[in-house]
């Protein structure tokens, strides 16, 4: 009997999923393609036609060069006006974003100099030259809290305007956004009996790795690897003595998919935080008088 109702409910079913969505977050931020066609930054310069180096290219301008990789992106360095940007197209999803890059000021020229990084157009960050991260000989890491932009794709520039007096060299290399990951999948099936109340809905919930924090100088960065997560939620009416009854049964994180934030370098990976969440059911009765 019970069989048979399910098997009813079962043809009675609709199926629903939705796409896996891939968020694109910020592609190439090492700037490691450089200035071949395939790099997804647009860039302009008014004196060099890319900002993107490499130190065979253009030295190191007093400074460090690369962060990371072979490339970098240097705004600036002439002693008449230079007009640069390197912009692309990102994807931000709901919740806390932050875009973190690194920066170096090795030459100052006029404080009239600047870089800015702009989020559809509006300015986020913004440094002039002669400030306080001026001269410090490294990279400086910088964090720009994106949350309030909300889901959906935005133009992400770094933009610079120098050479209003002798040359000034604003360096950006680049680092992932943070709370963010490359893949994120639901996969929900909904079976429902139309007749009376039975719904059986299994959600699958797939996170890619993504960084929960900067590592310290020299240290990898911090990766929380949330993974697959499965629930599984049962509604089922009955009639007790009469009486409209409405059963609820959850089983949370069924294959017990716990948390952990790691280090890695070099295929050797270092849990950095690492604990079980474990699988939690829950059931309840309700009715209405
Ligand atoms: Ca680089």
């Amino acid at each position: 009997m019970n069989k048979f109702t399910l098997l009813a409910a079962a043809l009675a079913t609709s199926v629903f999923a939705s796409a896996p969505a891939h968020a694109n977050i910020v592609a190439d931020p090492s700037f490691e393609l450089g200035d071949a066609g395939s790099s997804p930054w647009a860039q302009a310069s008014s004196n060099f036609g890319t900002p993107l180096c490499t130190v065979a290219l253009c030295g190191t301008g007093n400074g460090t060069g690369p962060r990371t990789g072979d490339w970098w992106a240097w705004f600036g360095g002439a002693a008449n006006l230079e007009t640069s940007s390197a912009s692309q197209t990102i994807t931000l999803l709901d919740g806390a974003s932050t875009l973190s890059f690194w920066f170096e000021n090795t030459i100052a020229g006029s404080t009239q100099d600047f870089i800015e990084a702009r989020v559809g157009g509006t300015t986020v960050w913004r440094y002039n030259a002669g400030g306080a991260l001026s001269g410090l000989g490294g990279y400086s890491q910088i964090t720009v809290d994106l949350s309030s932009f909300g889901a959906g794709p935005q133009q992400l520039e770094f933009f610079s305007v120098s050479g209003n007096s002798v040359a000034t060299n604003f360096f950006i290399d680049g680092a992932p956004l943070t709370g963010q990951s490359d893949n994120v999948a639901n996969l929900q099936l909904g079976f429902e009996n139309i007749d009376s109340l039975s719904q059986q809905t299994l959600l699958l919930t797939y996170v890619s790795d993504r960084v929960t924090s900067r590592g310290a100088a020299g240290l990898p960065d911090i990766f929380e690897s949330p993974g697959l997560t499965v629930d599984f939620v049962l509604r089922q009416g009955l009639n007790l003595f009469g009486r409209d009854l409405e059963m609820k049964l959850e089983a949370r994180n069924i294959f017990g998919r716990g948390y952990r934030e790691f280090q890695e370098r070099g295929g050797n990976r270092v849990f950095y935080n690492r604990y079980d969440i474990g699988t939690s059911f829950s059931a309840s009765v309700s009715t209405s008088f």
